[in-house]
């Protein structure tokens, strides 16, 4: 289960909230022979005046449900203003669920509420490589501080060490075509840069490495007025989180590379460190 407790994003602030129009969002990959589904309820504002409407994602053929059985969708869930109000039935937030084992290499589903309790589809993104689990984690940051939340999707699966998909936010939506950072694990980019290029067998289990299980809205780490990530790969090496600083002047740094890798003694301290960050920076997030 994944779940998001969402601050209302008129203001284009995303570290601060709004109590009076949070909506808790939850994701359950399990229900309905695994096709998943995403529930969105409103939490906060005063109680007689709260959409109290429990919003809930298509799970049925007469439903027009966007992933097939075994999709796992609600595996991850983010919310943001990824479409223009105009092409989300007047909504400046709507809501994404990631569907790893959904067609050949997973989707990402945006929702928006609109005239009923069902959640309505308003776009798919797909991913491009087969069996990459493309939406296995999400996340919602605004690295160049305009404004516009960008979509990040991680896919662990993809190749040989996972990878992590940015789609641009804007005025006019989510970019069509997402970057990648970290494009490819140290052995295939075959510069053996990153965080150091190791021995051979640090080397192949960083091809395992699994980057992008975890990513998570990490806040405004360095205070420049640009949103950070912070992305886990728990089985490259020991594990490790990588932290990536936005920019307001050109998003990323022009290398894609991370500005920071964390590393922990444990292998499995690398997932638990992550799903620590995760939790610390959502709260952060919800708060
Ligand atoms: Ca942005
Ligand atoms: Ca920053």
């Amino acid at each position: 289960m994944s779940a998001l407790l969402t601050p209302d994003t008129s203001s284009g602030s995303s570290s601060s909230s709004s109590s009076s129009s949070s909506t808790a969002l939850i994701g359950a990959p399990g229900p309905f022979t695994w096709r998943g589904a995403v529930f969105a309820v409103s939490t906060g504002g005063d109680f007689l005046f709260r959409d109290k409407t429990h919003y809930h994602t298509p799970v049925r053929a007469s439903e027009a449900a966007p992933v097939d059985r075994y999709s796992y969708l609600g595996m991850s869930v983010a919310a943001g203003n990824f479409l223009p109000p105009h092409r989300a039935c007047g909504q400046r937030v709507v809501f994404a669920a990631g569907a790893p084992r959904a067609g050949e290499g997973g989707k990402v589903v945006l929702f928006a509420k609109c005239q009923s309790e069902l959640l309505s589809v308003q776009r798919l993104l797909h991913g491009g490589s087969f069996a990459s689990s493309f939406g296995y984690s999400l996340a919602a940051v605004d690295v160049d501080g305009d404004g516009f939340k960008e979509l990040v999707v991680g896919a662990p699966f993809y190749g040989t060490g996972g990878t992590v998909y940015v789609y641009a936010g804007g005025p006019d939506g989510l970019a069509e075509d997402a970057e990648r950072i970290r494009l490819k694990s140290r052995a295939e980019d075959g510069t053996g840069s990153g965080s150091g290029s190791g021995s051979g067998s640090e080397q192949e289990e960083a091809l395992e490495g699994r980057f992008g299980l975890s990513v998570a809205f990490a806040g405004d780490l360095n205070a420049d007025g640009a949103e950070d990530l912070v992305v886990g790969a728990p089985y490259d090496g020991r594990g490790k989180v990588f932290v990536y600083m936005g920019s307001s002047e050109h998003g990323w740094n022009s290398q894609k590379r991370p500005d920071q890798v964390r590393r922990e003694r444990r292998r499995e301290e690398g997932f638990d460190m992550c799903s620590i960050l995760a939790s610390s920076t959502c709260s952060t997030y919800s708060r």
